[in-house]
């Protein structure tokens, strides 16, 4: 018998695919598409991990499974490949960042191609090359045009690590998304990408998407934040009543507004302040403020500092002069800035007032209690209840009170009702070298003048110095002057680059027109492949990848370049891949390579094992003794299929006489159903296999004289549902069976709901709780039948002559108990 030899038929039918385009995506209408992709890699200079393999056999299943269920399929793969790694090793290496990241990059499509997965490689598309980088260009000026791209000054975030600023996205917990320094704030003039415009589209749009995790869609709803309020306007008499609006979520507790604040960097600050006691000090407190991140000024553990500014504002409907204070705990980019001090009702504020002696002022009665006890507030009441000295709306609920008072104001002029949304505008510009150019030039006569489409694109230069401290494009003496397009005279460029993320934001779109010279793509190919259909990648990316993807792909919808406004219809998130219960990391050194595991057992045993392991969602705890598992499994399959090649190149008819033939018939089925539902629909990849392993035990158990062309029909579509998991193994032993073709073009074996049910069941009979016989009943016999039938056979009679009959206890399909005495 021919021995299992990975090494050597892996790398065969890897050859022969390339050589085919087996892989190729199909132009021909002829069939249903199916876009099934996975999120693409950074090019690293590690290679290959375990989550990339992870990542990468669940997409293959899935595009092979619709690949043999009748779909043609786009399964691309490509490199996200601008980024700071490769400007880090240009600094600590002297290496070229092209050059490093182009060896990556070559790098892990070799590896990749060492899985096995059914790319359509003709496709691939590396976001760093100017043939893609032009169109990202293409898109901003896109965004640009449709007044989604603005330049503004104000505090970013500044990663002093990474010697750039970061989107809100990028912060997390105040800390770098990709170094974990702390970030500071700082006043840069940057480009921004107008999302807030999409808030709520791509708020509502979360509903439709059902096919993603909940969990998902939850973080994306929490970023976006929607919050219904009110803005109250008050004035400032000292400033000729220069009004100024705050947001409030609970305008039912305007009548127990006892002071203001404004945030530190509020504009109107400077002159409230000017001459007054608290000047210099509150100067000082705002340098300070524009250094912290939000999380330092808000969180909830930290202490609230605020100083009095010496001003007063009018309240809307009293007319009392209200204290106007600074505080470090109002953010200047959310709401308006400012806010209406609570502290009766409000746990903030509450605190805030306490430690700075400022009036407490209930407004709203708890329902159990008849009149304000003054003085004994020992924290906020935040519930429900009716409202007291709150003037006209005296005695009303204070939930209905929420509308009226905000009616009111905006029948007389000083608000009304409003929604803020916790999303900010994406902060595209970064200070770095290995990115996309954003193609803009600043000229003296023209001021912000684009560079036409079709001078696209503008190339990254050579010509640079990296010392990790300034911004290495600024370096340039080629790049940074050029004609203005517009008067020709000379203008100075744009030297940030886009944030990388832009790259990833509308790839997957580049996939379906790959090498089209004039556009991103043509609306034409897109629309025949969008959206995603299955779209896998890892849980880090529920906020920034694909709530940017989101918003691209909807201005793209509008821009009429697509039908979809969503780009992804199912989402998938895998869980993390553990060794020894903590993740597998260079610096634990519990790392396990992927390609040390192909080289010992095979791609397919990697394959199946990070498949089997556990589920897919779930995290995955790396086990040597599993895989060792999996591998012999796979030789049982190799022995098996061997063993009956024969057999399944004559492909006997069965006859299915016999209840033995009936019940591997019945196996057969039932397995089938389980893989299609488990592994097509479910992403259950872990139930699918064992489903297919009991079908290899019973084929093994099958015996030598039993109907012939059952056994062969059950060997011959074990291998084709192992097909998608395995692909090598199936494809050599589907070889050995006779066919010319691939099996990876043969068809998903259907199943019979008929097969499915069982004719005839053993039933276990018991007296008095002891198994006394086993006998074999109909399949479709009710309780009632199965009783009478039971309790008539001449073996049962027997059993309980010259005894009482007390009880029976009827299990249909399992047993029956007869209690006697
Ligand atoms: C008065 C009030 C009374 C408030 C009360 C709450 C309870 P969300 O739900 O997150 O939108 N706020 C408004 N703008 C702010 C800013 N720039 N920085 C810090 N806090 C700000 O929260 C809205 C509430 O947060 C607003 O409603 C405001 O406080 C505060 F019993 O106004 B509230
Ligand atoms: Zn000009």
């Amino acid at each position: 018998m021919k021995k299992y030899t990975p090494s050597a038929i892996e790398p065969h039918w890897q050859a022969v695919w390339a050589e085919n385009k087996a892989y190729q995506a199909s132009e021909a209408k002829d069939k249903p598409t199916f876009y099934a992709l996975e999120m693409f890699p950074y090019p690293s200079g590690e290679g290959l991990h375990m989550g990339h393999v992870r990542n990468y056999a669940i997409g293959d299943v899935l595009a092979r499974f619709k690949g043999m269920s009748g779909y043609r399929v786009l399964h691309p793969m490509g490199a996200d490949a601008f980024g700071l790694p490769a400007e880090n090793a240009a600094i600590q290496r002297g290496v070229n960042p092209r050059e490093w990241t182009l060896k990556n990059m070559e790098r892990i499509r070799t590896e990749q191609s060492r899985l096995g997965n059914a790319y359509d490689w003709d496709r691939y598309v590396g976001t760093c090359t100017p043939e893609y980088y032009q169109f990202t260009q293409w898109l901003f000026l896109l965004f640009y045009e449709r007044g989604l791209a603005y330049r503004k000054k104000g505090a970013v975030n500044w990663c002093p690590q990474c010697a750039t600023v970061l989107a809100n996205e990028q912060v997390e917990d105040g800390l770098c998304w990709r170094c974990d320094s702390e970030v500071v704030k700082k006043d840069l003039e940057q480009w921004y990408l107008k999302i807030t415009d999409y808030a709520d589209r791509l708020l509502s749009g979360i509903d439709e998407l059902t096919e993603w995790p909940d969990k998902v869609r939850a973080m994306q709803r929490n970023w976006i934040g929607k919050s219904e309020g009110a803005r109250v306007t008050f004035t400032i008499p000292e400033l000729e009543n220069e009004s100024v609006p705050v947001f409030t979520t609970r305008p039912d507790t305007l009548y127990g507004v006892s002071y203001m604040v404004l945030a530190p960097e509020h504009p109107l600050v400077p002159q409230l302040i000017a001459g007054k006691p608290n000047e210099a000090v509150i100067h000082e407190f705002i340098g300070q403020m524009k250094m912290e991140n939000e999380l330092s000024r808000t969180g909830s553990d930290v202490e609230k500092i605020g100083y009095d500014t010496g001003a007063v504002a009018t309240h809307p409907l009293t007319g009392e002069a209200i204290p106007i204070w600074v505080a470090n705990y109002v953010l200047m980019d959310y709401g308006t800035g400012a806010v209406m001090g609570v502290p009766a009702h409000d746990e903030r504020d509450f605190q805030f007032a306490s430690k700075y002696a400022l009036p407490i002022l209930p407004v709203i009665l708890p329902p159990d209690q008849t009149e304000v006890l003054e003085g004994e507030w020992k924290e906020a009441f935040a519930e429900e209840g009716t409202l007291v000295h709150s003037g006209p709306f005296d005695g009303m609920n204070n939930r209905k009170a929420i509308s009226a008072i905000a009616d009111h104001l905006e029948e007389i002029g000083k608000g009304g009702k409003t929604t803020s949304y916790r999303l900010r505008d994406w902060l595209i510009s970064r200070q770095r070298y290995w990115g996309c150019p954003i193609p803009i030039v600043y000229c003296d006569t023209c001021g912000v003048v684009p560079i036409p489409k079709e001078d696209l694109p503008v190339v990254l230069p050579e010509d640079v110095t990296f010392d990790g401290k300034s911004n290495p494009l600024a370096t340039s003496e080629s790049f940074r002057y050029t004609p203005c397009p517009s008067c020709g005279k000379e203008a100075r460029r744009e030297t940030d680059t886009m944030d990388t993320f832009i790259d990833s934001s509308w790839y997957f779109l580049r996939y379906t027109d790959p090498n089209n010279k004039e556009l991103p793509f043509s609306p034409e190919k897109a629309n025949e492949w969008m959206a995603v259909d299955d779209y896998i990648g890892g849980v880090e990316h529920a906020v920034l990848h694909l709530l940017y993807s989101r918003f691209v792909t909807k201005v793209l919808h509008d821009a009429e370049m697509l039908k979809v406004d969503e780009p992804f219809k199912r989402l998938f998130t895998l869980g993390m891949v553990l060794k020894d219960g903590s993740k597998m990391s260079k610096s634990k050194g519990n790392v396990v390579s992927p390609i040390e595991i192909i080289e010992k057992y095979g791609a397919d045993t990697a394959r199946l094992f990070v498949l089997f392991a556990a589920p897919a969602d779930g995290e995955l705890d790396w086990n040597d003794a599993g895989v060792d598992g999996i591998f012999r499994f796979l030789n049982r399959v190799w022995r098996m299929a061997q063993q009956h090649a024969d057999l399944v190149r004559e492909k006997p008819e069965g006859k299915l006489e016999d209840r033995v033939a009936q019940g591997l018939n019945r196996l057969l089925h039932q397995t089938v159903k389980k893989v299609t539902t488990d592994a097509g629909d479910r992403y259950q990849f872990n139930t699918a296999i064992s489903a297919i392993m009991e079908l290899v035990n019973g084929i093994y158990a099958y015996p030598a004289e039993g109907d012939r062309g059952v056994l062969a029909e059950a060997v011959e579509k074990t291998i084709l549902m192992l097909a998608p998991f395995v692909p090598h193994i199936a494809e050599e032993l589907w070889h050995d069976f006779g066919y010319q073709g691939s099996i990876h073009d043969g068809s998903w074996p259907t199943y019979d709901e008929k097969a499915l049910v069982l004719d005839e069941v053993e039933i276990v009979v018991q007296i008095n709780g002891k198994v006394r016989h086993k006998a074999v009943l109909a399949a479709s016999l009710d309780k009632t039948s199965i009783e009478k039938t039971i309790l008539a056979e001449e073996k049962v009679q027997d059993l309980i002559e010259g005894k009482t009959i007390r009880k029976v206890i009827v299990v249909p399909g399992k047993l029956v108990n007869i209690v006697v005495q």
